[in-house]
């Protein structure tokens, strides 16, 4: 099984934690986000242009949620769906959610705040910065904070797609300095604590060090 895409990349992120959730051997193929993308060897593999895309044999898909999806089909002993059918459907609602508001958040940071100022040696759009962290950030995490219990994960005490998915983009935020803030979202926060302290997204943060590394050396 070969995953393209990089290991610091939000969408990738959530893949790699389902693999070492279920235990999935894979191979990491580095693709980063820029012009290799847009490669006729990359579009043919996705004509989308993004990462993640994962090749196991003859079969070839884009998008993390559904790689995600057939992971769990293929390897349904360690399962990253809940059990009850309103519960799933709201984990995959829950995993849109991260993708379509949290991610813009915190792609924002990591781009404005990591990314230019130290790999690209551009100016950090401040405006676009402080637009986020005051008026784009409190709403979604004031939606989150509400879905988040006091004690355990979204679902119960076993992680799902919600749970892969909401940290996954938080980690995305962190890098770029932004974390949640526990006064302000005390369950939200004390919840991403509890999430990245599980065996997988230790395993996978440590796994990242080295590309982080290189991006601000
Ligand atoms: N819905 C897709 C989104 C994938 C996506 O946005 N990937 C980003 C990296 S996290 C990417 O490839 N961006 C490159 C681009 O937009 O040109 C998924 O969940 O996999």
């Amino acid at each position: 099984m070969k995953l393209h895409g990089a290991i610091i990349s939000p969408n990738v992120r959530k893949v790699i934690v389902t693999c070492l959730l279920k235990g999935i051997d894979f191979e990491s193929i580095t693709v980063i986000p820029g012009p290799d993308l847009k490669k006729p060897e990359f579009l043919k593999l996705n004509p989308l242009g993004m990462i993640p895309v994962l090749e196991d044999d003859d079969l070839t898909i884009g998008d993390s949620n559904i790689i995600m999806q057939y992971l769990d089909d293929k390897y349904p002993d360690v399962s990253v769906y809940p059990i009850d059918v309103k519960d799933r459907a709201r984990a995959r609602w829950l995993s849109e959610y991260a993708g379509s508001a949290l991610l813009p958040c915190c792609g924002v940071m990591f781009r404005e705040v990591l990314v230019k100022p130290n790999y690209y040696k551009q100016p950090t759009d401040e405006q676009a910065v402080n637009e986020t962290v005051n008026e784009k950030f409190p709403p979604v995490l004031d939606y989150l904070e509400e879905q988040t219990p006091a004690t355990g994960l979204l679902f119960g005490e076993q992680i799902c797609i919600a749970d892969i998915n909401v940290v996954s983009m938080l980690v995305t935020a962190k890098y770029g300095g932004y974390s949640v803030d526990g006064e302000r979202w005390p369950k939200l926060s004390a919840y991403v604590h509890r999430v990245l302290s599980l065996p997988a997204f230790k395993q996978c943060l440590a796994a990242e060090k080295e590309l982080l590394n290189k991006i601000t050396a």
